[in-house]
């Protein structure tokens, strides 16, 4: 093939993946349906971000700036559109944010030409990543995302070392975004979401405490903090909302997902739990309830995970991971859940506020043992066998 042919190929072959029709799977809970395809991997991202199209400049048609993976992303419908503020991850390991959208929510996202410029503050943070969108009740859109920078306590050689903090930035527009002082805390925090109203006048964060970069260490879990002024955002009072527990799914670390969504029952959480094994770090997501009245008051939540890795899922840069920080409930009752695998490509889940109400209202609570288990597991059984 010559290269106009090559091209012409390319072009054909990356049009056909974004226009894929995206499928139910055959997965099945009752819970929320799987779908088969991802909805966004690299190979999604443009042709004109990784490929310089100049016959002259590149005869090889090469490609010149190499994309890793298209993962955790934030979420919003935006002007009839499914919106996500994509974590794009080139292969220089820099993630960046871009946004795609969607006609429907599952299937023919398409990037915007450009990338987000993320304005950087007077102490430029080294990589950006996993935003939370919150569509604020004083009018705009913010992005709270986590700056990692080279810690500056590390010793010379180590060059690992690293300090989270929460980045924040607010658009009107998606296109144009102001970058705000970054959030003050007094420990590093990675997983930090903005609650969508006001609480007595403040603005509510969901808050992750960590002692180092990885290590939660005291840090007791989800943590709930108000802060008088966004523009110069300082926690000053933290208190832990959603525990972390022993022999649990998030018994190493958990973090709040994205914003939880208003339902007449209550606030409904997602979050992503840790635990350790052999084989690593495993990510799963799961799903809590707060009250109405106040929302750091848990009032709900099943044992166990929501969502874990399944098939290819688990596969990928950093194996055993889903990870979310995307919803969007439609006006229709529908919730999309927008979650990566692996660190490496992004999928939807959907289901509807009420079997996800009701999926945290009736399944069983962690008894914290196996003992507790089979007890629930019996009242279950004895149920089931009791009808005629
Ligand atoms: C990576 C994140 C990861 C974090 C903690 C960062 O350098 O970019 O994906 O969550 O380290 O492991
Ligand atoms: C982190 C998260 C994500 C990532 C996960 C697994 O702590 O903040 O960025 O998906 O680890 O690597």
């Amino acid at each position: 093939m010559n290269y106009e042919e090559r091209l012409q190929w390319l072009l054909a072959e990356h049009e056909a993946l974004l226009s894929r029709k995206n499928e139910e799977s055959d997965f099945y809970n009752g819970i929320y349906v799987r779908y088969q395809n991802p909805v966004l991997t690299a190979e999604h991202t443009p042709l004109i971000w990784r490929y310089d199209l100049d016959p002259v400049s590149n005869s090889y048609l090469m490609e010149r700036i190499g994309v890793n993976a298209t993962m955790n992303s934030g979420a919003i419908k935006w002007q009839e559109k499914y919106l996500l503020v994509v974590r794009v991850e080139g292969a220089d390991r820099k993630s960046f944010f871009a946004i795609a959208e969607s006609p429907n929510g599952i299937d023919n996202f398409r990037f915007r030409d450009y990338p987000i410029v993320i304005p950087q503050t007077n102490d430029p943070e080294t990589n950006i990543y996993d935003m939370r969108l919150t569509a604020h009740e004083d009018g705009w859109i913010y992005g709270i995302f986590c700056a990692e920078r080279r810690d500056p306590a590390a010793a010379p050689g180590d060059l690992s070392a690293a300090t989270a903090s929460a980045g924040i930035a607010r658009t009107k527009d998606l296109i144009t975004w102001e970058r705000l002082p970054d959030l003050k805390a007094p420990s590093q925090q990675r997983n930090v979401v903005l609650h969508p109203e006001f609480i007595d006048g403040k603005y509510a964060l969901y808050t992750r405490s960590q002692d180092g970069f990885i290590n939660p260490g005291t840090g007791g879990g989800i943590g709930w903090a108000l802060v008088d002024d966004i523009c110069h955002a300082e926690i000053k009072l933290e208190k832990v909302i959603n525990f972390r527990a022993y022999h649990t799914i998030k018994e190493v670390k958990n973090g709040e997902g994205p914003h939880p969504i208003r339902t007449p029952q209550g606030w409904l959480h997602l979050a992503h739990g840790v635990r350790g094994c052999a084989s690593g770090l495993r990510y799963v997501l799961y799903l809590y309830m707060t009250s109405l009245e106040d929302p750091s008051e848990v009032i709900a939540e099943p044992a166990g995970y929501f969502i874990a890795p399944r098939g290819e899922e688990y596969v990928g840069d950093v194996m055993n991971v889903v990870f979310s920080n995307g919803w969007i409930a439609d006006d229709d009752g529908r919730v999309f859940i927008y979650y990566a695998s692996s660190d490496t490509r992004m999928h939807v889940a959907t289901s509807t506020l009420p079997q996800l109400v009701d999926y945290c209202l009736n399944t069983p609570r962690d008894g914290f043992s196996s003992a507790a288990s089979v007890a629930s597991l019996i009242r279950l059984i004895d149920k089931n066998l009791k009808r005629k």
